[in-house]
């Protein structure tokens, strides 16, 4: 008896937690936002958060968070992560109204966006792979139709029972009056949710952009590993943090430099207007030898101009070789220890390149991008490998000699 009077209470409990946290939370009546990250791993959807973030503004309705997408290897089904694993929610909320899907769908779904109600939203027809779910008379988003997206709306339970085809309406807020015209197609009221069946921004993401990532703060959780790994792993004083992207894949990538004017990130180096130059092979995937002289030629160039603060140490983040063995053989001379961390983490990776004194990345990649941007935010010195290009660099900067 008294164990049943404890579960009542104990029920009780949850109900009201449950209802205050609705109450909290309220409904916006002016509409809400969401996407499935699909495409691209952790850089490609950064760049598209940034983006959408900034469309849900321009539209005025609430950003719903995305899980960030992962993809295991050995796995058939996208794995889903919750937005606040890695960044926080609060101090987007100065830039615009968020909430997460989770809070969203077990809070305030059943009431805003009811089973019946659930559009799915692309810019015209999707064609679904299995050729029978094609039918000419019923066009389609196939919004759930193969990996990952049918396992992103999974993890909320959520199914379509309509399609919405919004072409020729885009999401570039920044240089028309898109916005508006969004609103008048589909008002809050009868579209109280826009969702996504791909990110609402550009890849990559446009320059207006950019600054929005100081609204992407690390989770506590992330900030605390990175400063423990930096106070027990590297030796006291400054060091410079390099992405060094050299897995299969990007071997393969950088074939398209040849007949590309861009290449993913490249217009973080050569300008969204190629006003900085032209894509070059170095810039995709720098040479072992290239990699060790830009490294001593950064160190030395540190110590001449800021003596009180020498690299003492280098942190490495790589998806596949991180070098250490040739690196430490090159800089032992100079006193630097090659540091990574034991287990491979993408984003303790990033976490921990934030806050080195100097950074090196790959201007293609977006990974490296996430960083820059990063970087930017607080003032922090970045430079690319093989940017400017070795040749042109000789005539442009006095520090270069090794
Ligand atoms: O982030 P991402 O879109 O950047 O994809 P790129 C690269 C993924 O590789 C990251 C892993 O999300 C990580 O999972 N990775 C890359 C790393 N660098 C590191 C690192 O330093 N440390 C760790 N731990 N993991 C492009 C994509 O990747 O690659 C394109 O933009 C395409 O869509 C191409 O897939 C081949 O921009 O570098």
């Amino acid at each position: 008896m008294q164990w049943l009077k404890m579960k009542l209470r104990f029920v009780n409990l949850i109900l009201l937690l449950i209802s205050s946290t609705c109450a909290q939370l309220g409904g916006d009546p002016n509409g809400y936002l969401t996407y499935c990250p699909c495409m691209g791993r952790f850089g490609n959807q950064a760049d598209h958060f940034l983006g959408s973030l900034a469309f849900a503004k321009a539209l005025n309705r609430t950003l719903i968070l995305p899980p960030w997408v992962e993809y295991r290897r050995g796995e058939l089904r996208s794995r889903q992560v919750p937005f606040n694993t890695y960044f926080e929610v609060e101090p987007l909320k100065e830039y615009h109204r968020v909430i997460t899907m989770a809070d969203f769908m077990w809070h305030l779904a059943d009431d805003i966006w009811p089973e019946s109600e659930r559009v799915s939203f692309c810019y015209k027809e999707r064609y679904s792979l299995q050729q029978e779910k094609n039918d000419p008379d019923k066009p389609n988003c196939h919004a759930k139709d193969g990996n990952p997206f049918g396992p992103f709306w999974d993890t909320f339970h959520i199914d379509f029972v309509r399609s919405e085809f919004y072409a020729p309406l885009h999401f570039d807020v920044h240089h028309s009056n898109e916005a508006a015209k969004w609103q008048t197609k589909y008002p809050a009221e009868s579209y109280p949710v826009l969702a996504f069946t791909g990110a609402p921004a550009s890849f990559p993401v446009q320059l207006e952009n950019c600054k929005l990532q100081r609204y992407l703060q690390w989770s506590q959780r992330y900030r605390e590993a990175s400063k423990d790994f930096i106070r027990e792993q590297l030796p006291r004083g400054a060091f410079l943090g390099i992405h060094l992207r050299n897995g299969i894949d990007w071997v393969r990538a950088c074939e398209h430099v040849k007949d590309s004017q861009h290449l993913f990130a490249s217009p973080q180096c050569l300008g969204y207007k190629n006003e900085r130059g032209a894509l070059y092979p170095e810039l995709c995937m720098p040479s072992k030898e290239a990699i060790i002289r830009q490294l001593k030629r950064t160190i030395k160039n540190v110590r001449q101009t800021q003596p009180d603060n020498e690299i003492k140490s280098v942190f490495v983040a790589s998806d596949s070789n991180h070098m250490i063995g040739e690196l430490n053989t090159a800089l032992s001379r100079m006193g630097i220890s090659v540091h990574k961390l034991p287990e491979d983490d993408p984003y303790l990776d990033l976490a921990i390149l934030g806050q080195s004194n100097h950074f090196i990345g790959n201007c293609i990649s977006s990974y490296s991008a996430f960083e820059k941007r990063e970087r930017d935010v607080h003032g922090f010195p970045s430079y690319f490998w093989g940017f400017p290009k070795e040749k042109d660099r000789k005539h442009t900067n006095v520090h270069e000699e090794l």
